[in-house]
């Protein structure tokens, strides 16, 4: 008898899978973005090199090491590689990888510091990263030697608050400081033989899900240590060859010699910050011209619609906005939002709400009578509207306007928070890598400035043609 069936296994070449990774934005030398923008870092090494071998593909989310552990707890994103201590608390919510990476957590204060024991942190504010192992240790010890904490998102900005005097100590991994230090962090550590709670880094999926991921990630790591890539990944961040990853002796860290090694980062998040500020302002102006003449509606309840969203959006934070946005909401609605429309969507309601604030008080400037003599002309509301209050009132809300694009423009600067890559995070991730905190924060200051300047002359010039 012939046979109808035909082999299957070439039709079924599957696709590869894609799954969303979350990591630490900057975490050297395990996780950071070299000088094209590019991430690297011994865990992007090794989950490049794993997911070539275990065929998937992987889309890169870097963010905070405590949103980017949010997401995946959330199932929002389908793991973490982020120089990630395997705890007892995380094995409930998290299933773990082979351990991959030796660790554990030193207590560190500045370098000519002379602080020697704990004991004299009594008093004193001690440094510690949101959300990380290291900040659970530090903080296991609060009660016994009376110290106050507080909290930083990033390393490097908590490194700094201690190189500063800010705070007189600070708690993070060993791997991770030591490799600080060695490239000019003015820090040193005070327990290198004794580390705190010691263990291992692993790779982690949500608790009970991403069972194939998982085992890809355990199989790719074991075929890359037994051939040696997984160790010369390693010697290539810890080796002779570090400069070349940090850019210390490669940089040329005056103001010109910063701007022509991190061109291109700089170019992508201006550009990734024009993007934002030009959708949210015309979105957020014709939703908040919306609300505003709901506001002045004859009827009651719609009026009661637009006084409750203006109230609500403008009392919120915007960051509490954007971290509802993005890590709450897609629990509750199912799907994901991607960084950029979360970061669009917290814009737009809140700069829509004071747009809509003073679109309601320019109408209402509108003297009444106004209106009373349109309609007495015979003229219907809606055309009262259109051709009497609503040209009037639109040239009382020109500067108004003009303030708001302004404002826009400096909140996208809050959206670093969810990892959007814009100007500010931009020199968050170029200062992690370099320790020129003074000079790269002086350039984005100028490239705001220059921007919002921009954006003044435009706005005075779209005002005159308005006005006549
Ligand atoms: N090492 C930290 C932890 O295990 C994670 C990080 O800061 N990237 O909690």
């Amino acid at each position: 008898m012939v046979s109808f069936i035909l082999p299957t296994t070439d039709v079924q070449a599957a696709e590869k899978p894609n799954y969303t990774i979350t990591t630490d934005a900057s975490y050297p030398p395990f996780d950071f973005q070299d000088q094209n923008n590019r991430y690297v870092g011994i865990d992007q090494d090794i989950l490049k090199e794993i997911a070539k071998r275990e065929k998937f593909t992987y889309t890169l989310k870097p963010m905070s090491f405590n949103s980017a552990a949010q997401l995946v707890a959330n199932g929002q994103a389908d793991g973490i590689i982020a120089g990630m201590a395997i705890t007892d608390e995380r094995k409930q919510v998290y299933d773990i990888s082979t351990p991959y990476y030796k660790t554990g957590v030193a207590w560190i204060v500045k370098k000519d510091s002379t602080i020697t024991s704990l004991a004299a942190l009594k008093g004193q504010t001690v440094a510690l990263k949101t959300g990380t192992a290291a900040a659970d240790y530090g903080k296991s010890l609060q009660k016994k030697y009376g110290f106050k904490v507080k909290y930083f998102n990033d390393s490097n900005v908590m490194y700094n608050d201690v190189v500063a005097g800010n705070s007189v100590a600070t708690f993070e991994d060993m791997p991770v400081i030591q490799y600080a230090i060695k490239n000019g962090v003015k820090l040193k550590v005070m327990n290198a033989k004794q580390l705190g709670n010691a263990g291992w880094y692993g790779f982690a999926v949500k608790k009970g899900e991403n069972k194939a991921l998982l085992t890809a990630f355990n199989q790719g790591l074991k075929s890359i240590q037994k051939d040696g890539t997984y160790d010369k990944i390693v010697k290539s961040y810890l080796g002779k060859s570090q400069e070349h990853f940090t850019g210390k002796t490669s940089d040329n860290n005056s103001v010109l010699g910063l701007l022509k090694t991190n061109r291109k980062a700089f170019i992508d998040g201006l550009i990734e910050t024009i993007k934002l500020t030009v959708l949210a302002i015309i979105l957020a102006s014709i939703w908040g011209i919306f609300l505003g003449i709901l506001g002045i509606s004859e009827t009651k309840w719609l009026r009661g619609v637009s006084t409750t969203v203006i109230y609500i959006f403008r009392g919120l934070p915007l960051m509490v906005l954007a971290f509802f946005i993005y890590i709450g909401l897609p629990t509750v609605i199912g799907t994901k939002v991607p960084a950029f429309l979360a970061g669009i969507i917290t814009l737009v309601l809140n700069e829509g709400a004071y747009t809509a604030a003073f679109v309601r008080g320019g109408f209402e400037a509108v003297e009444k009578g106004q209106m009373e003599a349109a309609r007495s002309l015979g003229l219907p509301y809606g055309k009262a509207m259109r051709k009497v209050i609503v040209p009037q009132g639109l040239r009382i809300m020109v500067p108004s306007f003009i303030n708001q694009f302004i404002i826009t423009l400096k909140d996208t600067s809050i959206l670093s928070a969810i990892g959007l890559l814009e100007l500010t995070q931009t020199g968050t991730l170029i200062v992690a890598r370099n320790s020129q905190g003074f000079r790269v924060w002086a350039i984005i200051a100028v490239m705001y400035l220059i921007v919002i300047t921009l954006l003044t002359w435009l706005s005075n010039w779209v005002e005159k043609k308005v006005r006549n």
